[in-house]
């Protein structure tokens, strides 16, 4: 395909943990073999299309500071086809095998809702032409419905049902271009429905509007055949004070109360985990443990600042903790690691987003060889299941089971008295760990 819009770079190559060369994988080979599948089965990396191609490092004190060769058209059709192109000549050179996008950022909303799904329309059929020719695959598609000033309070949960109709029809839209694309899945996060002040919000009206939508979703899903997964991606705070979607477990009960279990799983975003004030790992281990592991979007926050700063995911120790999780759910089926994440402001280079996604890839890969390791010697596993062995034996398998009474936990005490204590040994279990994060290359 053509290469105008990175022609500095070459097709990002494996050249193995000795290479000094930037523009080059150190530990993301994607053929090679981990616990019986590839790397690139493993990962399943994604690129977004929204931070990374339509984000030009505007904050909320300053303007833009990059100028991509992809946006300059006057046409706005024009710059939205160019910027498809160019994305796709990055997914190829980057060696990526999939992309996720919002309906807004892959076709600029028109004044009526006709000719905005007409656009979408042209640029879909771009798409599924570029998807054929490169073998790039879509993860999953969403609706950007926190955006425009319609949905100043909310979409689903919006007070007015007018609203609600208008992203309805929204999804319905970027749920049929997601099945026509082929995606594996299709993401509902939030954006505003939440609340900043209860003076002026029925909250059980809200919520049960946000459950009403969901059902009309999954019916809709039905009705077009659409076979990918539904996910819904937690996040606590931003852009409302309270978001309905806190975390895994409030989005779990949410399902639960509103008999939606068995049609949603979660996308879990790392940055949104630690605004919530669980560990990224945390998140995703709640999730495999209630079957919930749906999708990860794979960035990271920064320790001293308390929002969504999306940034590339460095950190071998998080990555490697979190595949541990992952490859102990039995690994990515539908989902994968989206990178939801964005450049620093100061990194105004086209070039920049390749190095951002080599090393967040080559994080993860080194993420999985650790996790590998550490679940084949199988030591915290086992350390794990000799802390818990007292309920491996005929006592605690009783309770396990439902047999037990409090009058037979009374009498087991009395008869016993003071349980034994044991350490948790968190220390070693620390040490141990970076035995493995830094002996693997
Ligand atoms: C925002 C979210 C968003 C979703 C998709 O914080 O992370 O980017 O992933 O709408
Ligand atoms: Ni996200
Ligand atoms: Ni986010």
């Amino acid at each position: 395909m053509a290469t105008q819009f990175f022609p500095d770079v070459q097709r990002i190559a494996y050249e193995g943990p000795d290479s000094r060369n930037p523009l080059a994988f150190k530990h993301y080979d994607a053929a090679a073999v981990v616990a019986g599948r590839t790397m690139a089965e493993h990962l399943r990396f994604a690129v977004c299309y929204w931070h990374t191609f339509r984000g030009a490092g505007a904050d909320m004190f300053g303007a833009p500071t990059m100028r991509h060769r992809w946006a300059g058209a006057a046409d706005p059709m024009r710059a939205a086809e160019e910027t498809l192109e160019a994305a796709f000549e990055f997914f190829t050179k980057l060696g990526v095998g999939f992309w996720c996008f919002h309906d807004r950022d892959i076709a600029p909303e028109a004044d009526t809702l006709a000719e905005t799904n007409r656009r979408l329309d042209r640029i879909a059929a771009l798409a599924a032409k570029l998807q054929d020719d490169t073998g790039v695959r879509l993860l999953w598609g969403t609706t950007n419905a926190f955006s425009h000033p319609r949905f100043l309070a909310g979409a689903a949960t919006n007070p007015s049902p007018a609203v609600f109709a208008y992203a309805a029809s929204q999804v319905k839209k970027a749920m049929e271009l997601t099945h026509q694309l082929g995606g594996a899945g299709y993401v509902f996060w939030g954006g505003r429905e939440g609340y900043d002040m209860l003076l002026n919000t029925d909250m059980r009206r809200e919520t049960a509007h946000l459950a009403r939508f969901l059902h009309m979703a999954v019916e809709h899903r039905k009705r077009i055949g659409f076979g990918g997964a539904l996910y819904i991606e937690p996040k606590p705070h931003e852009p409302t004070k309270h978001q309905y979607d806190f975390d895994a477990a409030t989005v779990h009960a949410f399902l639960l109360a509103n008999g939606l279990e068995k049609d949603f799983k979660l996308n879990i975003e790392a940055n949104h985990a630690t605004l919530a004030r669980h560990e990224f790992v945390h998140e995703l281990e709640y999730a495999v443990a209630h079957g919930l592991l749906g999708s990860v979007d794979a960035n990271r926050g920064d320790a001293l600042l308390g929002w969504d700063t999306d940034q590339f995911p460095t950190d071998v120790k998080e990555c490697a903790l979190a595949m541990h999780t992952i490859l102990r759910g039995g690994g990515f089926t539908t989902g994968g690691l989206n990178f939801d994440a964005k450049l620093r402001r100061q990194s105004i280079d086209a070039v920049d987003l390749f190095h951002a996604h080599i090393g967040a890839m080559d994080a993860f890969a080194r993420g999985l060889r650790v996790a590998d390791r550490m679940i084949a010697d199988g030591v915290f596993a086992d350390f794990v299941k000799q802390r818990y062995v007292g309920w491996d034996g005929d006592f605690g398998q009783r309770i396990e089971n439902g047999a037990a009474t409090f009058e037979e936990m009374e009498a087991y005490t009395l008869k016993h008295g003071e349980p034994a204590l044991q350490s948790g040994r968190q220390e070693m279990l620390e040490n141990l760990l970076n035995e493995y994060l830094y002996s693997v290359r």
